[in-house]
């Protein structure tokens, strides 16, 4: 059985990071180990949340990890909440990755044109740096702006979008992922550019016009969870889109929408079914 571990906050209620990695990968038929960076009583879009910060735990509990020779086939990180976890996870790569790893960095702390609460550009330019060292980068164009210095737009083409991902993979990640990418009313997709092969991979689908917090961390969740099932990046990009977009149309049909995140849970037959697992 393949082990991931993902590190990222765990908001109590609001359907995001962890709370959404875990029962997602786990489903998947992958272990999923975990480093909660924080615990916070919702996410961030919710007033007055409370926060703990775990950053003193980090060390420790990778410490203990290597002296009982632990190891993963992917590391996933995911929302940090400052500079120095970002540092953290640096070192954490460093120990833990081996030839076969795959480490993956979702710079989840921005979307529809501006950072999340807790941040500032200067964190998304040391973010930027996480991504230097990864594999795999998922940023949203929101992010992706941020990272690069690039303007952000919503009214963009195809030239924008493949600039951006120039820009990305100089950053230094063997491959990105831009979500959240339309070219056509109605569609939404996600362009990937592969570095080594100098490739680009365009996969659109259906866009349903709403938007829910958490939604980049279903993808990230679903896309790394199905290369650990044996598919590559491009299909397991397919895989994370679809997923994402069934779990926001079931979210839609739900009389009790929540507003703070999307119906995953009710989605995840719909996810084994296109992972053939049912
Ligand atoms: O990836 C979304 C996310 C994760 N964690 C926290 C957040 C958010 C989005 O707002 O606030 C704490």
């Amino acid at each position: 059985m393949k082990r991931i571990v993902t590190i990222q906050d765990i908001s109590c209620v609001g359907k995001c990071s962890l709370t959404v990695a875990l029962p997602i990968i786990s489903a998947m038929g992958v272990e999923a180990s975990i480093i909660p960076t924080a615990v916070l009583s919702t996410h961030t879009m919710f007033k007055n949340f409370t926060c703990k910060d775990l950053t003193d735990q980090i060390k420790p509990i990778t410490a203990h990890w290597k002296s009982e020779g632990i190891d993963f086939g992917a590391i996933y990180t995911g929302y940090l909440g400052s500079f120095e976890q970002i540092d953290l996870m640096k070192e954490l790569f460093d120990e833990f990755r081996t030839e076969d790893t795959i480490v993956f960095v979702d710079p989840a702390m921005a979307d529809n044109g501006k950072l999340y609460a807790a941040f500032d550009e200067a964190f998304a330019k040391h973010m930027a740096t996480l991504c230097a060292k990864a594999d795999i980068i998922v940023p949203n164009i929101t992010e992706a702006a941020y990272m690069t210095g690039m303007e952000y737009k919503t009214v963009y083409d195809e030239a924008y979008v493949k600039e951006l991902l120039q820009k990305l993979a100089a950053l230094g990640a063997k491959i990105s992922i831009l979500t959240g990418v339309s070219f056509e009313e109605g569609k939404t997709g996600v362009m990937g550019y592969d570095r080594m092969k100098d490739e680009y991979f365009y996969y659109s689908h259906e866009r349903l016009n709403v938007s829910y917090h958490g939604t980049g961390d279903v993808f990230s969740s679903t896309c790394i969870g199905a290369m650990m099932n044996g598919l590559n990046w491009k299909e397991a990009v397919q895989v994370a889109a679809d997923y994402t977009k069934e779990c926001i149309r079931v979210t839609l049909e739900d009389p009790a929408e929540p507003w703070y995140g999307v119906n995953f849970e009710q989605a995840i037959p719909y996810l084994l079914k296109q992972l053939g697992k049912m």
